[in-house]
């Protein structure tokens, strides 16, 4: 056989399921492969087995992988990838103990960004974003979701969205569109979040004509949006043809988690202080749990989401940066991985599954991304690690060696000069 590429030498395999999304205790089950070779042609995976067999193969480029770990190239799920600004000065603030929704309230935090977004030129936002998606490349991510919602108008929510279509046609990696113009409640409409909400709903038939998202999103939080709110908002997202998405239960438990079993969302994120109710509802809905414990990290709390429980009782979970300029401010999905393991006792073989088939699967892209699997997208990623337990157990760190996005090499770790 003749292929674009040979990857060799495979220590250990992560193939992860085909079909998808993995619930409850099945997520602890990972099959794992030793001693396999992979054949990519036209950037699909068009054969996997034993690296005996893939030495008869001739190929326009062969990889030694030097028996390190490969695996699918991870998916994050819910990323704020396009904005304006930073909020480096808010650090202070939070050391003192002023809650999240407390700065929001006081006109900073989301706010603030928007206020960055708005003033930004495409140019501007779009460089920005190309600059974290090389970054994220380099972690080994080759699929996210990318949202709007720093806008809060007609003008820059377009803008924003935009910018994220000029992303996904500039950059290898895959970008996954979701709608979030119901982030934050601008200051003029602070006695009127209904008629924020109708004119960000006004927007939903030519965010469709134009293809301009997937996904429609809401803050379902205390002095943001209420549930009953939600629910309307995300109903006639639906009429619209939208697939729909909740920031759920981050902060105050209002029961972001139950409305998005409710109405058949396809993720309910965040999660952190998700009810029991929420928990059993979610346990028994097609609505995948996508968990973003950096952000609870990263805003000092304790109460990271119960996914053990959520696991044991037999949700489906993904995890995800929720990379954004105020509450998790990283790229590195492999970090998250590591707090996963640490705060939210997942297994490893739990946590594969939450970065790649599940997350591909939260995002409707578990046809092509998340699973390494003949005919799904070579995206693929060699780790300098010995086995997959090394990467939530070692943290911090870059343990990408090189990462393929549709059988192209799009970033090779670089040694040091000594
Ligand atoms: O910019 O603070 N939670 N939205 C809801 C965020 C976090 C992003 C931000
Ligand atoms: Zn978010």
């Amino acid at each position: 056989m003749h292929v674009d590429l040979l990857i060799t030498n495979i220590g250990e395999l992560l193939p992860m399921a085909q079909q998808g999304p993995v619930k409850g205790k099945q997520m602890n089950e990972l099959t794992v492969l030793h001693d396999m070779a992979i054949g990519v042609k036209d950037g699909k995976i068009i054969w996997i087995g034993p690296r005996q067999e893939g030495k008869g193969f001739t190929a326009e480029k062969t990889v030694d992988a030097e028996n390190k770990l490969v695996t699918p190239g991870l998916v994050d799920p819910h990323t704020h990838l396009v904005f304006g600004g930073s909020r480096e000065r808010e650090m202070s603030l939070k050391q003192q103990g002023v809650p999240y929704l407390e700065i929001l309230k006081q006109g900073g935090g989301i706010l603030s960004t928007v206020a960055s977004t708005k003033q930004a030129s495409d140019e501007e936002l779009l460089k920005k974003a190309l600059f974290h998606l090389d970054r994220m490349a380099s972690y080994g991510i080759t699929t996210i979701e990318g949202k709007s919602g720093y806008g809060l108008d007609r003008e820059t929510e377009l803008k924003q969205l935009e910018v994220v279509r000029a992303a996904n046609e500039k950059h290898p990696i895959d970008i996954v569109s979701t709608f979030l113009g119901a982030h934050a409640i601008p200051p003029a409409y602070k006695e009127n979040s209904d008629l924020f909400l109708d004119k960000m709903a006004a927007m939903f038939a030519e965010i469709k004509e134009k293809d301009l998202a997937e996904f429609v999103d809401i803050f379902t939080e205390t002095g943001v949006f209420t549930v009953a709110q939600s629910r309307k908002f995300l109903q006639t997202a639906k009429e619209h043809g939208f697939a729909v998405k909740i920031h759920a239960d981050e902060i105050d438990p209002l029961g972001g988690t139950e409305l998005a079993a409710d109405i058949g969302a396809v993720s309910a994120d965040h999660l952190a202080v998700t009810s029991d109710e929420g928990i059993e509802k979610l346990a028994n809905s097609e609505t995948i749990g996508v968990i973003l414990p950096g952000t609870t990290f990263y805003l000092g709390s304790n109460e990271y989401a119960r996914a053990r429980e959520m696991i044991d009782a037999g949700a489906a979970i993904a995890i995800a940066t929720d990379f954004n300029p105020g509450s998790c401010v990283t790229e590195n999905l492999q970090l998250i991985m590591s707090i996963a393991a640490l705060r939210l006792k997942m297994s490893p073989a739990e946590i594969w599954h939450a970065v790649t088939v599940n997350a591909a699967h939260a995002i409707h892209r578990g046809d092509v991304a998340g699973t390494i699997a003949v005919g799904r997208n070579a995206d693929i990623v060699i780790w300098d690690a010995p086995n997959h337990l090394y990467i939530p157990y070692h943290y911090g760190v870059n343990h990408t060696n090189t990462v393929i996005k549709n059988g192209n090499v799009l970033y090779e770790r670089q040694g040091i000069f000594r």
